[in-house]
């Protein structure tokens, strides 16, 4: 019954396929919760500030060793900082130690050795421990043990989180199949949309892709349930121009791109790409960078050249998939349109299965570069949270000159395969002056 959705874009066509098992969706198991440590401090160590009387530190120190011959293995006064560096015997309790030590009268303080580590912002979302593309620890993404890759190879999620988690007012328009409105981790974040396919405000996802999409950009994040998006609190902006087999064409998305230039959205994501270079869709892209939006599309599922709109340079970030090894996906297009990549290879998404629309708190695996695209998307949302005033060609650059190099060694450089590398959100969000 372990099955793998598996939804992917060809062309304009969705195309939705199971990898393998029985056709069942799939809800990922939860392991046991993660056990953390007891001690909040290095448990042989402790820190003692002789009092000022006492500094005749030798004899000070051998009365500490007469005193307690099986507690203490070593002691030395460490004048950058003034106090004694006391280690324990292995074995010891360092809170008798600790009192102990404070009973001689000998130190004016008596601390222990309280841990400390790098500042990073983790989520408490369920299945965050799975989402490889945020963070990598080497961790196998599902609890079937079935893929695992390279502590690493990530976007640095949590890292980026430190500085920017995003903003309401921040809305992403996701030109798609719709979203599943009522998903437990969507339901907060969609804001009204439009239906090109029907002129209606029923933006409703019966495919399932528009969904998925959606909740890799900025499923709600911290709030102890399914997953976690890039970006925490940015608004998703339905806009359907794709019916339920995943097929819709580019004059609906020009229009959409259209509207959602002129209804605030600040980021459009277009995890969906043609053949066809057509001057009206270059057009709807030229009109919303030009109204400020930062549009960007998955390159193509094809292995060949890179579909539009995804190709047009001056407006879109055309977005690669690479895998929990930070390798190019081999399905992903290539040329050199190619902006960056990001995580496209089993990906955590939410799942909405038209057969059984009340079904709204599933998750599923993907693969595509339709959900490599959203993290950009998310990226993007995360930086003009931040800095609103960006420009959308100076977004575009950040996304682009902080990536990771990571095909360095085969294709040092900006490249057809990755373009400018794998996204890196501490580099992208680290404070830093515009020049
Ligand atoms: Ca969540
Ligand atoms: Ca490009
Ligand atoms: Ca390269």
């Amino acid at each position: 019954m372990k099955t793998k959705i598996f939804l992917i874009i060809i062309g304009m066509g969705l195309l939705f396929s199971v990898r393998a098992g029985d056709g069942q969706f799939q809800l990922i198991e939860v392991d046991s919760p993660v056990q953390t440590d007891s001690h909040g401090y290095v448990p042989n160590m402790l820190l003692a500030k002789p009092k000022l009387r006492l500094l005749n530190l030798a004899s000070m120190q051998s009365d500490l060793l007469r005193q307690f011959p099986r507690e203490i293995k070593s002691t030395f006064y460490d004048d950058r900082i003034g106090y004694e560096v006391i280690e324990l015997a292995s074995g010891q309790n360092a809170e008798e130690a600790k009192s102990q030590l404070q009973n001689t009268g000998a130190f004016s303080e008596v601390w222990f050795n309280y841990k400390v580590r790098i500042t990073e912002t983790t989520p408490n979302d369920e299945y965050f421990k799975y989402q490889y593309s945020l963070k990598n620890t080497g961790q196998f993404v599902d609890s079937n043990k079935t893929y695992s890759g390279a502590t690493g190879a990530d976007i640095k999620a949590t890292d980026g989180w430190d500085w920017a988690t995003g903003s309401e007012s921040t809305v992403i328009a996701v030109i798609d199949t719709g979203v599943a409105v009522g998903h437990e981790d969507l339901q907060s974040k969609v804001v009204s949309g439009y239906n090109f396919i029907d002129n209606s405000t029923q933006i409703q996802d019966d495919n399932g892709h528009g969904t998925f999409v959606a909740s890799v950009a900025a499923a709600e994040t911290n709030n102890s349930k399914g997953m976690a998006g890039v970006c925490w609190k940015a608004k998703i902006m339905p806009l359907k121009t794709m019916n339920s087999k995943g097929d819709g064409d580019l004059y609906q998305l020009a229009l959409a791109i259209r509207y959602a230039a002129e209804h605030g959205a600040k980021v459009i994501n277009m995890s969906l790409g043609g053949k066809n270079d057509t001057p009206y869709l270059k057009e709807a892209c030229q009109y919303a960078v030009s109204k400020g939006c930062v549009l960007v599309a998955s390159t193509g599922n094809d292995h060949a050249q890179v579909l539009f709109p995804a190709a047009y340079d001056d407006y879109c970030l055309a977005v690669g998939a690479t895998d929990a090894n930070d390798q190019v996906a081999s399905f992903s297009n290539f040329g050199p349109e190619v902006d960056v990549v990001a995580p496209g290879v089993w990906i955590v998404g939410a799942l909405f299965n038209p057969k059984d629309p009340t079904d709204l708190r599933h998750y599923a695996y993907g693969d595509g570069t339709s959900y490599a695209a959203p993290f950009v998307s998310g990226a993007a949302a995360l930086l003009l949270s931040y800095k609103p005033s960006l420009t959308p060609a100076q977004v575009m650059n950040m996304i682009r000159y902080t990536a990771d190099d990571v095909n360095k060694t085969t294709y040092p450089g900006k490249d057809v395969y990755m373009g400018y590398g794998r996204i890196n959100l501490k580099t992208l969000l680290s404070p830093y002056i515009l020049q």
